[in-house]
């Protein structure tokens, strides 16, 4: 038994925030022995392998800025732990695969980077750096969104193309939202967007809009014929609209001083039953109902079934699962 060591990092996005890191003066570890022991490396630029655990001498990690290296390792060590956070107490699962078992994390990935990304084959997900080298992707929803996909693939495993792709990416997207909301950090509120952190645009700008994903002029708003052959980081905005909707409610609204304007395809408003609740539904959903070739009819079903397991199928929560759903146009 070793005691859970808590250091202090100074990350790029969430100010100075506690990290779980194990050993003895004068050499730590980026070892997160309360969550699995889940630990984060420094590529230093290479693209294979772990490169190097990072450690430290005095258990204070990174500067703040992307010119120290352990910077970029403390933002994805802390989005990792508030996911893994996010996962156990809110739905009672312990890691990934619900084994307790960590994964790792990997940054400092090749050069100027600009992506992130979760792979089955080594349980472990990897950030670049942005443009520059200067924007690491490494915010507390693009972490969550990565480690997102282990879930689905420990669970749904939906196959990653056509419009079982646009419910994993989506799948992803909405546990990014509410692992951000969860988070509760005064650096990085909880908001219905993916990525507005990293400014991979470079104006400010997000990457996805869940209340009205078309807005970034690619994501599909509504469900149609033919969304299965788009890209699923496209396909996936029926679902994170559904979310959005199911969660808040058609029309205007203001949350965390972040305005939203959230259509419906049918011009019939939805009532939001709150982002607990739609997180509880989709979870479920995600974790008993959906298969690995599960579509937007499929997703329908699995939803209001896991809304009927818990709430009741007469519940007006069952009822506002089926509207957020015509609302997006499935299942109208
Ligand atoms: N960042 C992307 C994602 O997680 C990488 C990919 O396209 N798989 O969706
Ligand atoms: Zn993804």
């Amino acid at each position: 038994y070793e005691a859970v060591k808590t250091g202090i990092g100074n990350s790029m996005y969430t100010g100075q925030v506690a990290i779980g890191t194990a050993g003895t003066a004068p050499s730590y570890t980026m070892t997160d022995t309360a969550r699995g022991d889940h630990k984060t490396y420094d590529l230093n630029h290479g693209s294979s392998g772990t490169g190097t655990l990072f450690s430290d001498p005095d258990d204070t990690w990174g500067d703040g800025t992307a010119g120290n290296a352990q910077t970029a390792g403390v933002d994805a060590h802390y989005g990792a732990a508030l996911t893994w956070d996010y996962y156990k107490n809110v739905h009672g699962r312990s890691g990934i695969r619900g084994d307790g078992v960590g994964a790792y994390s990997r940054v400092h990935y090749g050069n100027n980077y600009v992506n992130a990304f979760w792979q089955d084959s080594c349980f472990c997900m990897t950030y670049g750096d942005g443009d520059a080298n200067t924007h690491p992707l490494t915010s507390i929803d693009v972490a969550a969104h990565e480690m997102t996909h282990g879930v689905t693939s420990a669970t749904a495993d939906l196959v990653y193309s056509g419009e079982s792709g646009g419910l994993n990416e989506a799948t992803s997207d909405i546990f990014a939202a509410a692992v951000e909301f969860n988070a509760d950090n005064a650096q990085d509120v909880g908001d219905y967007l993916v990525g507005e952190k990293i400014d991979i645009f470079g104006d400010g700008t997000p990457l996805r809009y869940m209340d009205e994903p078309s807005k970034d002029g690619a994501s599909k708003d509504y469900w149609y014929d033919g969304l299965g052959g788009v890209d699923v980081h496209y396909s996936s905005g029926v679902a994170n609209h559904f979310f959005y909707l199911l969660s808040e409610g058609s029309g205007a609204k203001t949350v965390n001083g972040v305005d939203y304007n959230s259509p419906t395809w049918n011009d019939l408003p939805v009532t939001g039953i709150g982002r607990a609740n739609a997180e509880k539904i989709w979870f479920k959903a995600l974790t008993e109902r959906m298969t690995s070739n599960t579509d937007y009819a499929g997703a329908r079903t699995a939803t209001l079934q896991a809304a009927a397991d818990l709430f009741g199928q007469s519940s007006p929560t069952y009822n506002e699962v089926a509207n957020a759903w015509a609302g997006v146009n499935v299942g109208r």
